[in-house]
């Protein structure tokens, strides 16, 4: 395998010059150079291995202590100047975010290797398919990217002698918290990040070429690059209903694209194509096709049970990478919420010995279980379809234990807009900050917009005129509680009655009602036949409270006045609308 493109092996040379490895090693992404790797990584102790009765082909990664989960803080979209970073982002002029963080990478894989992995976001023959090559001195970023992404000589062949990738530049350096950068230059097509081997930081394929650089090149282009899962739902007449739905963490957005349906005898069933991405492009049809750029899961494991996602659980008895879980004596896996028994002996995330009941949590709440897709037992036929699967709903969402009903439509896709817009999930014990804040999340995306935030939305407002058959955009929220913090409805499986009703609606049927905030199933619009659900919990789930949303409103302003002066006039319009309407 040789490298025919010019402009790759300059850049390569040019990387080489600055962190003067002992070796370069180009990767091929084939199955013996993958075990050959493997050993080594277990021979240096990056790896260790597991039961291979009962984990077969599975490996154990604990990072570092200090770097186990994204560093937003550390994080950087350096473009020319500020304004283009927008209010949401930290910025850095790209010369001067270079010259900072060049002492860090100068002679620092010295003694030591730089992998090369080309590797293709997207399936290989897609159009919509895009090409990166990312260098690296971590051989768990190497193994776990060849999952993760389709990595090697088919990158290769894909680019070429001439054509565009985007440029990863990585190294762990010394994983020191203040000596963490991660760098997007946007204008460039390039990523700097050292300091950090754990995912999203390190396997420079997802979070930062697909959705911080990708989100850029879209606008630039004419598609969009999401932060969704894309699902397709299947009706007893065999019809498939394609959807792609972004919410913030902790909402269960894994489960809900693996979702087990209790009404697989009725024909109601869901098929996975994604479960973080979507890059999404408008069709010859006039549709919006969807496509799934990964090729893994990166998955949340604690909470993931046979019961909460079968199928996630199914997907990685194989062929799979766990981080920062439970390390069980016998070379088992485990994790809290795993509704198994815990190995009575183990070692934790930390690397601390561990028993059950010690008093310490034996997985990190943050640990992962790296997959390949191709594992998931509810997989669609569809997920490597090259045009990608046509998208009939976009579903927003989050955690609200008030305020938000089960499901709404909006009115029109710049209403759907402003849904994505303000939409705010409030915060788990999970997640970092305190439980119950609402924290506000437009799209799912504060986190991953490469560029500025009005810009993007005014993105969003300009792909409705380009659609010319767009998809309906609704709400969802599983977690409404009643008034003694229970929740009212029973999530997990049951969401399917959800997904039927929004599906119904994309066809024009479905029982709706219209009120201020778009449309609501009627109380006989949801399927609802076997599920625990009282008259009175379903009134609860769909009810509008004027007082709650005025409450709201004043949040959505006062959020939206932080995006300063660029702020697309339609999101402000919707916003009056929706004044108007709740005043009526
Ligand atoms: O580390 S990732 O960015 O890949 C996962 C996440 O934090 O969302
Ligand atoms: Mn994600």
């Amino acid at each position: 395998m040789e490298i025919q493109h010019e402009g790759l092996k300059a850049w390569i040379a040019e990387a080489a010059g600055i962190t003067k490895p002992d070796r370069i090693y180009l990767c091929d992404g084939s199955a013996e150079e993958d075990a050959r790797l493997k050993k080594e990584a277990i021979a240096t102790g990056v790896f260790h291995t597991l039961d291979e009765q009962k984990w077969p082909g599975c490996l154990y990664h604990r990072s570092h202590p200090k770097d186990v989960a994204r560093t937003e803080g550390r994080t950087f979209i350096c473009t020319k100047t500020k304004r283009d970073a927008g209010p949401m982002n930290n910025w850095m002029d790209p010369a001067e975010a270079k010259a900072m963080v060049m002492p860090l990478f100068d002679g620092c894989m010295k003694g030591r290797t730089m992998y090369v992995m080309p590797y293709v976001m997207g399936p290989i023959g897609s159009p919509y398919s895009r090409v990166g090559v990312e260098v690296t001195d971590s051989l768990y970023v190497v193994i776990s990217m060849r999952i993760m992404t389709r990595m090697g000589k088919a990158a290769l062949e894909m680019l070429g002698t001439d054509k565009p990738f985007v440029k990863g530049f990585h190294s762990l350096g010394d994983l020191e918290p203040e000596n963490k950068y991660i760098l997007h230059f946007p204008e460039e097509d390039a990523i700097w990040s050292i300091g950090s081997g754990y995912g999203g930081n390190a396997l420079l394929g997802k979070k930062c070429h697909s959705l911080r650089i990708a989100s850029f090149q879209a606008k630039n282009e004419g598609w969009m690059a999401e932060h969704m899962l894309i699902l397709g739902m299947e009706a007893p007449d065999g019809e498939v209903t394609y959807m792609a739905a972004a919410f913030p963490s902790a909402c269960g957005k894994t489960n809900l694209a693996m979702l087990e349906s209790p009404l697989k005898e009725q024909g109601y069933r869901v098929w996975t194509v994604g479960d973080d991405i979507a890059w999404l492009n408008v069709g010859p049809d006039g549709r919006l096709w969807a496509m799934n750029p990964e090729n893994g899961f990166f998955g949340v494991a604690p909470g993931t049970s046979a019961n909460t996602n079968p199928n996630a659980l199914n997907t990685v008895t194989k062929n799979s990478l766990f981080t920062n879980v439970l390390q069980g004596k016998n070379g088992e896996v485990w994790w809290e919420g795993m509704d198994v028994p815990p190995p009575s002996d183990g070692t934790d995330w930390l690397g601390n010995p561990w028993t059950p009941g010690n008093g310490v949590n034996g997985a990190h709440p943050n640990s992962r279980f790296t997959a390949p897709v191709s594992q998931c037992p509810t997989l669609s036929p569809k997920w490597q379809d090259p045009q990608g699967v046509p998208i009939s709903a976009i579903i927003f969402g989050g955690r609200r234990a008030r305020l938000a009903p089960l499901v709404y439509q909006s009115y029109d896709w710049n209403h759907g807009v402003y849904v994505g817009a303000t939409m705010a999930s409030e915060q788990t014990a999970a997640a970092e900050g305190k439980v119950g804040v609402v924290r506000r999340d437009p799209m799912a995306m504060l986190p991953f917009c490469g560029y500025h935030i009005c810009d993007y939305l005014a993105h969003w407002i300009d792909m409705g005129q380009k659609i010319s058959h767009p998809p309906k955009v609704f709400h969802v929220n599983w977690f409404r509680k009643d008034a003694n913090g229970k929740f009212l409805w029973p999530g997990f499986g049951e969401n399917i009655r959800v997904l039927a009703w929004i599906a119904e609606r994309t066809k024009n049927a479905g029982k709706a009602v219209e009120t201020p905030i778009g449309y609501i199933p009627t109380k006989d619009g949801l399927m609802l036949e076997g599920v625990n659900v009282s008259d009175g919990a379903l009134e609860q789930l769909l009810a509008i409270d004027p007082a709650d949303w005025k409450q709201e409103l004043a949040e959505h302003k006062e959020f939206l006045a932080k995006f300063g002066e660029d702020l697309p006039k339609g999101i402000m319009e919707q916003y009056e609308k929706l004044v108007s309407r709740l005043e009526k």
